[in-house]
């Protein structure tokens, strides 16, 4: 009930009224909930934190979990008090981190008593089998970011048309003459990506819909929602709120499981700041995506990896999430990197003197020109992307010349090509 509802009965009615009311938090029911979305799907041993909230209680007895029959009570620490809900009621939460299970149907049953009476939970779950059989040597995952079916057509029609007749640079008639690469691929699929809480999602959820196999609520990075999300979510998010965004059930991103079960080494290559979400979503977890100090750190210190490095190789942008005159920690994760005999690089001189044998290296290839803080605490103030395509003009991105600079140059260019 809001408190605006009480304040609307407050007024209404009295004091005297309201004196009665006010106790009604205390009349509030205990309840346990299983903080997983309804449809969660895994992969047999995909690890995932199991995190269980009886809100509305601050003491609980004979608490005890069983998946498939199996008693996993021994795995969770709590009750932990916890402001759930940002109500002000008390709350406790038990959690177990990084529990993995065995392919089939499994029934998440929970219960526990309380002061208020005893609660429950039950959640079913898919558990798929997941077997490499004769091992890939490579798998290499290329993502266009936010390329819908609608730029493909645009990319087909400017690079595949031969051109116009009377040599005008324009769009043929609407016609191509031959198909894009990507157009003959022998086998295409669709993932379905939008978010559980949008039906228009944000790269961070979408990253991670593909990346851990399950949705993800908006501003998710490979974590499913919780009760200390009100924290961040009414209070804003930074550094004061940091907890409740890295507090939520963590679940393992596919690149996470290949190298934990079978050893695979990995890399992530983008264009964009390397913390950024489509390129963090193979590897973070976090609630909401501009936490980008702790997006780079948990790259380096992996929950699902024994705090172990992610990734064997990074390159891409986002200079300035490493920098110790930036982060908040004040880590120089640079030096970290290169105390753990990774090769660190920074022009493209520098990445071609790299030898096939090097299996360890950070490449990172932007800097803003002022590299600081943003006022939240939690990230870099400019997010620094490589300026990829405009490099081939000539041009580099918005923000660091003018809209109509560009087109200015990019009229010459054209002229003179
Ligand atoms: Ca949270």
């Amino acid at each position: 009930m809001s408190t605006r509802f009480w304040s609307h009965i407050r007024g209404l009615l009295g004091l005297p009224v309201f004196g009665l009311l006010a106790n009604a938090p205390a009349l509030a029911q205990a309840t346990m909930v299983i903080a997983w979305p309804e449809r969660t799907r895994l992969l047999e041993d995909q690890r995932v934190d199991l995190v269980i909230e009886i809100r509305h209680v601050s003491s609980v007895a004979g608490f005890r979990v069983t998946a498939a029959g199996r008693d996993l009570t021994s795995q969770f620490r709590g009750p932990l008090p916890a402001q759930l809900d940002c109500d002000e009621t008390p709350d406790v939460v038990f959690r177990a981190d990084a529990v993995g299970f065995p392919a089939g149907h499994i029934r998440l049953q929970a219960s526990a008593s309380t002061p208020l009476g005893p609660v429950s939970a039950i959640q079913d779950v898919l558990v798929y089998p997941f077997q490499l059989g004769q091992p890939a040597r490579n798998i290499i995952l290329f993502i266009g970011d936010g390329m819908s079916q609608p730029y493909r057509d645009a990319a087909r029609l400017v690079a595949r048309s031969t051109p116009h007749p009377k040599g005008v640079p324009r769009l043929r008639e609407g016609f191509f003459d031959d198909l894009l690469e990507m157009d003959q691929m022998p086998i295409v699929g669709w993932v379905i990506t939008h978010s559980l809480d949008r039906v228009v999602p944000d790269s961070a959820n979408t990253a991670s819909a593909w990346a851990t196999g399950n949705k993800i609520q908006t501003n998710g990075l490979g974590v499913f929602p919780d009760g200390t999300d009100c924290r961040w979510r009414l209070g804003g998010a930074n550094a004061a709120t940091l907890e409740a965004i890295t507090d939520n059930p963590k679940v393992e991103t596919l690149w996470e499981y290949l190298k934990r079960r079978f050893n695979y080494r990995t890399g992530i290559v983008s264009t964009a700041d390397i913390a950024d979400a489509t390129p963090a979503g193979e590897a973070a977890h976090v609630a909401f995506r501009q936490a980008r100090f702790e997006v780079i750190r948990q790259h380096w210190e992996n929950p699902f990896l024994g705090n172990r490095p992610a990734f064997g190789v990074i390159l891409g942008g986002g200079w300035d999430q490493f920098l110790p005159s930036v982060r908040s920690d004040g880590r120089d994760l640079v030096a970290e990197f290169r105390n753990a005999a990774y090769r660190f690089v920074s022009t493209a001189t520098e990445l071609r003197s790299v030898t096939a044998s090097t299996d360890r290296l950070l490449g990172l290839f932007f800097q803003s020109a002022n590299p600081r803080r943003a006022s939240d605490g939690i990230r870099a103030a400019v997010d620094p992307n490589m300026s990829v395509a405009y490099d081939k003009l000539r041009l580099r991105r918005l923000g660091t010349v003018s809209r109509k600079q560009i087109w200015a140059t990019t009229r010459t260019n054209l002229s003179s090509t």
